[in-house]
Formats: C-alpha cells, structure tokens, sequence
C-alpha cells in the first residue's frame, strides 16, 4: 500500500484500511475489499484474493486519480471460524460491532474483546472504525467458490444477490455409560442421537430446491471408545437465496431433533449463531458492473451467491456490489482452491472499466455530489 502511496492504518477491529486520494482532498471514496481470514486448511485465495486485486486496481492507475478516492479494505475477520460469529470486521465498519459480539468467546475462553486487546489494538475505539459518511459504494473482488462459472466457461460474473444463511449449536443430551454392560434397548446414546438427526438434515435439504444444509462440526462428551456419549455438540448451516424457505427450513429441522430426542429418551438444546437475511446488489453497480464485463470481451452472467460475504453486511450502509472470478474445480474452503492467471488478467480490466464508468456515470456524479 505505501508503495502505491496510500496511507495504510489499521483500524480498531483490526481491519487493514488503505486510502488513494481523488483528484479533490476532499473527494468521497469508492471502498474495494474483502477479508484476509479464512477457515482452517483453506485455499489461497477466499478473501484475500479481493484485497490483492483492489491493490493491483491501484497499480494499474499508475498514480491516475480519479473523481473519488479509493479506500482497500482488508477485513479481520469473517468466517467465523473463531468465535462462531462471522463479519466482525465488517460489522465494525456499520457499527455493529456491538457489546454481545465482543463478549462472545473463542474455544478457549477467550472473548472478543480480549483478541482485538490482545492483537495491540483498543476496543473502546471501535466506534471511531465505523463507515464515513462519504462512502460512495463498495465492490469485492471474490472467488466464485461453486463450479457455475466453469460450467459456462466464462471467466466473470456480476453477483446479483448473496443468500441468507443461518448458523445454530446443537447440544444433544444422553446418559454416558459402558459400551460393554448396557444392552442397546437400555441406552440413552446422545452421539446414535446426533446422528440420526445428521441424516435427517441431508434428507430434508435434498427435497427442498435451492436449500443447502450443513453439519459441519461435531463434537463428543467425553470421546472414547468404550463409552456411550453422553452428550453431541454439532453446528448447523442452512442457506436460501429465501428467508422465508430458510426460516422454515430451521424450523422444520428443530423440530425433527425434538422428535428424535424424544423417541430416545434424550434432550436437545439449539443456540442460534446468526440469522442473516439475504441481501440484494446494488442494481446501479451490477449494471456498471456487467457493462466493464462486456468490455473485456467476456459474456455477461449474473447469479446468487451462496457463500456469504462482507458485502451483505457493507450492503446495510451503502450501495454494494461483487464480481466473482471463475473457481477451477468449483473448489474452495479447501487447499485444492485455485483459479486462473486469465481471470485474474481479466478481472482487472473489468474493475478498471468498471472505475472508469463510475467516474463518468451520471448517477455516480449525483452520488458524488450528495456525498
Ligand atoms: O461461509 C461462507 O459463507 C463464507 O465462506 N464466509
Ligand atoms: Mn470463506
Ligand atoms: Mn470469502
């Protein structure tokens, strides 16, 4: 960032900030970003991949400014691989990073509030990180991380809208007891339990289209062989680019635990993580968008994404809008996740027609001088 003369600082959340001057001192700012987290045993480019490409932006301007600054964001944290909660970084930016979020606390006790002490920074200026009131609009830059745009063999897509997603702890509750003297008809097994209701959620997904449902992590009181768990903790993640069949979806699948639990003499407890409503682009921007596309010769395309993205919590604040690159192997969460030098070559000439446009775009113009 400094050698591209920008002015880099980081901010009270942890998100790295670098700003590019417009032609005005006082010129408002276009943010481009994306989070430098990613989950364990990741591929190389969630996240970061948008934060390089916003910086390559930059070098490609090669000292050009335009009618607005530029501000790269690289936001901390957005997984929530950690705590259990995702977006903090960008939650910080529309301010709500609030008092719950920083109680929650990682595997080992440790809160969110003590991490961003912890990492040299100081939690009671989080309210100085959030969005100025100059932001114009946000772009990210992001693998597709799904094999649609493989399937049409085009590089780039203008991301239309981000499907909500709800994340849930499950604890199931048995009798823990030994494997060898309890006859089967006499045990209150919490992990058999679990397991049941982990075919179930495949099953209830598989029939409703559009829905995806995850158990992803699970976890077993105490763990050994040659004991009948006592108790299941799983973690579940339901997604539709429909609240409405998403909500449902939850509903219904409580409801299979509850049933489950009580057949086998268990008891069941859920905790909801979050609760993110889909959110819709901008339309201004995925038009701009999907014109600086066509300039680079690609066919348009745009879709729903169904990973989540800081730009649905961005998207509350301001006008938001994503470009997905190609994903090889429709891999990612995975070390297998690639993508191509190509997309990558193409990606930067639609972020700089795309820049262009902006500048020249009447509707931006009325944006900039609302600003
Ligand atoms: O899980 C997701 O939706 C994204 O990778 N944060
Ligand atoms: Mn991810
Ligand atoms: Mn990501």
């Amino acid at each position: 960032m400094e050698l591209l003369g920008v002015h880099a600082r980081v901010d009270a959340a942890g998100n790295l900030c670098g700003f590019y001057p417009g032609t005005e001192r006082k010129a408002p700012r276009l943010l481009i970003g994306s989070h430098l987290d990613t989950v364990p045993n990741a591929g190389a480019y969630d996240g970061v991949l948008g934060v390089v490409l916003a910086l390559a932006l930059l070098e490609e301007l090669r000292g050009r400014r335009l009618a607005f600054g530029i501000e790269v964001l690289g936001f901390s944290e957005e997984e929530g691989v950690r705590f259990g909660i995702p977006f903090i970084g960008s939650r910080a930016l529309v301010g709500r990073l609030d008092r719950e979020l920083l109680d929650a606390q990682d595997a080992q006790g440790i809160s969110v509030r003590k991490a961003i002490q912890n990492f040299g920074l100081n939690p009671e200026e989080i309210p100085q990180a959030e969005l100025e009131s100059d932001a114009l609009g946000y772009i990210e830059f992001h693998i597709e991380q799904g094999p649609v745009l493989e399937n049409l063999n085009q590089p780039l897509a203008a991301v239309e809208a981000i499907a909500g997603q709800s994340r849930l702890e499950f604890i199931f509750c048995g009798r823990a007891n030994h494997a060898g003297t309890t006859p089967m008809h006499l045990r209150r097994d919490a992990l058999a339990g679990a397991a049941e209701w982990i075919s179930a959620v495949e099953q209830a997904a598989r029939g409703v289209h559009g829905l995806v449902a995850t158990v992803g992590k699970i976890g077993v009181k105490l763990g050994a062989t040659n004991v009948i768990a006592g108790e299941a903790r799983l973690t579940l993640d339901v997604r539709h680019r429909s609240d409405d069949i998403r909500l449902r979806a939850v509903e219904d699948l409580i409801g299979k635990a509850r049933e489950i639990v009580a057949r086998r003499r268990l008891s069941v407890t859920e905790t909801t993580l979050l609760d993110q409503r889909a959110v819709a682009m901008d339309s201004v921007l995925v038009e701009e968008i999907e014109r600086a596309i066509c300039k680079t010769g690609c066919k348009p395309h745009r879709m729903t994404s169904g990973a989540g993205h800081d730009a649905m919590i961005v998207a509350e604040k301001i006008p938001a809008a994503m470009i997905f690159l190609r994903s090889p192997g429709g891999i990612s969460h995975d070390p297998a996740e690639s993508i191509a030098v190509e997309d990558v070559e193409k990606a930067i000439e639609c972020g700089l027609h795309l820049l262009d446009q902006l500048a020249a775009s009447p509707e931006f113009q009325k944006r900039i001088n609302r600003a």
